[in-house]
């Protein structure tokens, strides 16, 4: 009997019958959850051969009319006025700020309008999501394409959204650094925080400090390959960021995580010795020499050569496990550099509360504790990266190769699983500035691990900082993130198969 079962259904899948026509996206398959999402049933939009793309900011045109092409096949041209039947992005307004954006998708045409071009881009970012997953693939790919029709009306809960790449214990080339800037853009981040300077390696040109890059980043962990951006790359990554929506905040961390520095140059050390280069990975023992006049002019110099190529609002000083610093000596230290970050607002490790932040200076959170009452002090604004829940280098499991476990082991329901607003008790949520996701390369040398350990949490800490609190729910979350494997394997995203998400077949 069961052979004869086998056989007809065999008969039936051979003999052609019409396998079922593509499922069109849900439209509510979007991660990060927008504020507002009311689908129109039954309509949908097809984007044909002669579908063209009209922005009122060409560069965002520009990057969706660009992937449409490779992967369709079809010409797209930008059109020179929004096309009756086409896609257009418009700066006409939408309720909420300069990263809100209306999308409007209806048989004929879709429109996204924004106040500002970061809230174009974003509205494409969402659109991106509600096409097939074979729309991201880099090469042309069967049609239909088909967009489900509805409205989205949507805005960011923080205004900081970031995640964190330590550049300084593995070093990574220009196009593995643009390739994560184009993932973390797809879920809406808006902040790549670089660690650039670590006990390890020396990460960035400095021209009046030349030995950092060329000694103090010829290595990296164990020994692996070295490596620095000259200022010509640094400042072609801002571009490509800003492109899309990303800024840059370059991180120098002192007076602790210093070796590559002092090693560069036997004058920065108290003692006028150069230590060696250091390929291993514990944490401190290094610090600037606070008592020596030349630490302020090298801090001053490194980071007014910084500022200079670096126009967004922040550079992160870092200040973090300073042990090797005495509790004075770190006061002192962090007071008098603090003034010297050339016009931009300071970032620092929460450690920096030990010393007087400015009332400006941001602390950045990365306890794992849920008490922490001095982060909170004097108002200051606060970024959530509690290393228990955001830290993308921790293992998923016992069994992750990559990663560490000291702070724990974070599974995608622990990544989600947390309010930035109620996390830290006694810091009111009107402190909190937003959310970031730390990955630290202390095990971590490929593009494909950063892939690894970055998805699927990165779209959780993703979901944290941009949709309301009202939204917050695992079950709709696993189901949204789990649309996302097939786009993340057409866009050749090594992610962690994680068993509490149900990813469809072949994704
Ligand atoms: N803590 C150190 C990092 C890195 C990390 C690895 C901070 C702020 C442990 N400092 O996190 O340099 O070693 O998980």
């Amino acid at each position: 009997m069961r052979i004869r079962v086998v056989l007809v259904s065999l008969v039936l899948v051979t003999c052609g019958v019409s396998a079922p026509a593509r499922a069109v996206v849900s439209f509510g398959a979007v991660v990060p959850a927008p504020v507002s999402s009311v689908p129109a049933s039954g309509v949908t939009y097809q984007i044909t051969s002669s579908a063209s793309v009209y922005s009122d900011v060409p560069g965002t045109g520009d990057l969706l009319a660009q992937q449409l092409r490779r992967s369709t096949g079809y010409p797209v041209p930008i059109a020179s006025a929004p096309p009756a039947d086409g896609i257009s992005l418009r700066l006409t307004g939408a309720p909420g700020g300069d990263e809100a954006y209306q999308l409007d998708v209806t048989a004929a045409a879709i429109t996204i309008s924004a106040n500002k071009p970061a809230g174009l881009f974003y509205g494409v970012q969402t659109l991106r999501q509600l096409l097939p997953p074979t729309a991201d693939s880099p090469t042309v790919q069967p049609g239909p394409w088909q967009v489900p029709g509805g409205r989205i009306v949507d805005q960011p809960r923080y205004a900081y959204r970031g995640a964190m790449l330590d550049v300084a214990r593995h070093f990574f080339p220009l196009s593995a650094v643009e390739r994560y800037v184009d993932q973390i853009a797809l879920y809406k981040i808006n902040v790549l925080h670089l660690h650039l300077s670590d006990d390890q390696g020396w990460r960035i040109v400095i021209d009046s400090w030349p030995r950092l890059a060329t000694y103090g980043g010829s290595t990296a962990v164990g020994g692996d390959p070295g490596g620095y951006y000259t200022k010509a790359q640094y400042q072609e990554l801002v571009a490509y960021a800003a492109a899309r929506s990303v800024t840059i905040i370059p991180e120098i961390d002192m007076p602790g995580h210093t070796n590559a520095a002092l090693a560069s140059y036997a004058d920065l050390n108290c003692n006028g010795v150069a230590p060696p280069l250091y390929t291993g990975t514990d944490v401190g023992f290094s610090s600037l020499c606070v008592s020596k006049e030349i630490t302020y002019t090298f801090v001053d110099q490194v980071l007014g050569e910084l500022a200079a190529i670096t126009p967004g609002p922040y550079l992160h000083l870092g200040g973090d496990e300073a042990s090797s610093t005495s509790a004075a000596d770190y006061k002192t230290f962090m007071n008098r550099v603090q003034p010297l970050a050339h016009g931009k607002t300071v970032i620092g490790w929460h450690d920096i509360v030990n010393a007087t932040p400015l009332p400006s200076t941001v602390a950045q959170y990365w306890g794992t504790s849920t008490r922490n009452a001095a982060v909170a002090g004097a108002g200051r604004k606060v970024i959530m990266s509690p290393a228990s829940r955001a830290y993308l280098d921790m293992k998923y499991n016992r069994r992750t190769p990559l990663g560490q476990t000291w702070a724990g082991v974070i599974e995608v329901r622990d990544a989600y699983g947390w309010d930035p607003a109620t996390f830290l008790s006694g810091l009111p949520s009107s402190q909190v500035l937003g959310v970031e996701a730390p990955l630290w390369t202390e095990t971590i040398r490929t593009g494909a691990d950063i892939d690894y350990m970055a998805f699927p949490r990165l779209p959780a800490l993703a979901e944290l900082g941009w949709s309301p609190q009202s939204t917050h729910d695992w079950t709709a979350f696993k189901s949204r993130l789990a649309a996302q494997g097939p786009r993340w394997r057409v866009m050749g995203v090594n992610y962690y198969h994680s068993t509490q998400i149900s990813w469809p077949a072949g994704s």
